[in-house]
């Protein structure tokens, strides 16, 4: 890669070449602190090595680039002790990373320095049948928690689109949700305690394996969507709940994108309650079948789809559920087409395929923008609307999809054919246009993936000076001299 240099915590970005350099007040890692970390941790604990330091300068947001000076891969929590008591010594910058899949920039060593990955923190240490509950590093790849549970009969339901390679820490930092969350909750709501090592090197937990806590602040979920701004996670003490034993998916085919997002709050409101209820518009299942080389035919006309998932322990209880389903459709008088019923593993294996291929798909069509936008569902229609509009007005393609049954929307804004010049001048001020629809409809900014670098300069618009304040007053009190993850959500 052109232009990459060492040790100055340089920003690179790929497109157009163009490389600007962050200079700031964190201690460059000179050859003598260098081989004063290598001294601390065991044989292949610290990386300085180009392919390395390349490898830990990027996550998947868009194309940004920043080098770290060395990466460290503790395999215990003292190593991750004596790591922040180095640093904190010489104040130089530490930005904690789980698999570098997120989408908000989080990961991404800004200031150089320090990158702690969790790569060998990854052992699944404990699953309790007794308290339905299990204690893992923060390394350990979601999948992998969710198919030792299953062993047990037990489910961890948080599945983000990148479950199979995505980490339990990097979920804690984001608070990732995925589809499931409609019913489950996202990784706040089941995770009951963490271990964290603070930035001068001390550890704490900061609850109790209980499933209830009123001991004082709740340190957990501040923890929880922190971004390793605050702590470095150690442990994840994780709630489990029996495994559904049966699953069955629907595909349900709109002739009106605004129908399908009506139909969501229409379907809670008559009293379903799927497992996921996942939302994607023509141009996000079309790409995802081109992507995958699926054969799925969609119908001509069709302009959205929902994905509807129901769990349960009973056959004939999914069946019914199903029913009402389409009966609950059919009396809102809303034009669908044929429903796709997936009972097969191998069909629901195809439809979850396709729509985790989305975000991938729809990135590989064209330079882009992804938001992760949020608003209450029975406003998701005006959403929609809304983001048409504004794409028209600044000549944006747009392709939305997401859990639309929490009332997420993922907008990807696409470059298409618009100009070099007319993207960057408008790209900015229509993502704060839209950020302003999304808080005028009585939502956020984001709801899965972080504010982390490429949402900052937007937290004005979801949150008052004041509340800003009061983050930057807890981000003072865990970290005073700012070498956690620095330049990350303010
Ligand atoms: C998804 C990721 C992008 O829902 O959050 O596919
Ligand atoms: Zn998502």
């Amino acid at each position: 890669m052109k232009g990459i240099e060492e040790g100055t915590g340089l920003m690179l970005k790929e497109a157009g070449n163009s490389v600007s350099v962050i200079t700031d007040a964190y201690t460059v890692l000179n050859k003598e602190l260098t081989m004063a970390l290598y001294a601390l941790l065991p044989a292949g604990c610290v990386l300085a090595d180009e392919e390395a330091l390349k490898r830990a300068s990027r996550d998947e947001t868009e194309d940004l680039i920043f080098l770290p000076e060395v990466v460290v891969r503790p395999e215990t929590v003292e190593h991750v002790q004596a790591v922040m008591r180095f640093a904190y010594t010489h104040r130089i910058a530490v930005t904690a990373r789980g698999a570098g899949t997120g989408l908000s920039g989080s990961a991404l060593p800004v200031h150089g320095g320090i990158v702690l990955t969790t790569e060998r923190l990854n052992r699944i240490l404990d699953i309790d049948l007794a308290n339905h509950q299990a204690t893992v590093e923060p390394g350990v790849v979601v999948e992998s928690l969710q198919n030792a549970c299953a062993e047990h009969g037990l489910l961890y339901p948080v599945d983000p689109a990148s479950k199979g390679s995505c980490t339990i820490g990097g979920n804690v930092a984001q608070s990732s949700g995925g589809p499931r969350a409609v019913k489950y909750g996202t990784t706040r709501e089941n995770v009951i305690n963490l271990q964290v090592v603070l930035a001068n090197g001390e550890m704490i937990w900061t609850g109790a394996n209980v499933l209830k806590y009123a001991t004082g602040y709740n340190l957990t979920q501040l923890m929880i969507g922190s971004e390793g701004t605050l702590g470095v996670v150690t442990k994840v003490v994780v709630k489990l709940r029996p495994l559904p034993l049966h699953t069955l998916v629907l595909l349900v085919p709109f002739f009106e994108a605004r129908q399908a997002c009506d139909a969501v709050s229409t379907l809670f409101m008559a009293g379903l309650n799927p497992s996921c209820l996942e939302f994607m518009e023509r141009d996000a299942i079309d790409a995802a079948i081109d992507y995958t080389g699926s054969k799925m035919k969609i119908e001509e006309g069709i302009k959205a789809h929902l994905l509807i998932e129901l769990d349960g322990q009973e056959p004939a209880t999914l069946e019914q559920e199903a029913t009402l389903f389409y009966e609950v459709l059919e009396a809102k008088g809303y034009t669908i087409g044929q429903i796709l019923l997936g009972q097969t593993d191998a069909q629901k294996a195809e439809l979850w395929h396709l729509r985790r291929q989305v975000a991938y798909a729809v990135k590989h069509t064209s330079i882009f923008k992804e938001e992760d936008t949020v608003v209450p569902r029975a406003a998701l229609p005006d959403l929609l609307v809304g983001v048409k509009a504004i794409g028209s007005r600044y000549g944006f393609r747009s392709i939305c999809y997401g859990h639309a049954g929490d009332g997420n929307l993922h907008v990807n804004i696409l470059k298409g054919d618009l100009d070099e010049q007319a993207w960057k001048e408008r790209i900015g001020v229509g993502i704060r246009e839209l950020f302003q629809l999304v808080v005028s409809l009585g939502g956020t900014i984001s709801g899965e993936h972080g504010i982390g670098l490429v949402q900052r300069p937007y937290l004005d618009i979801a949150l008052s000076q004041t509340h800003i304040g009061l983050l930057k007053g807890i981000k003072t009190a865990f970290d005073p001299t700012g070498i956690l993850n620095p330049g990350k959500i303010f």
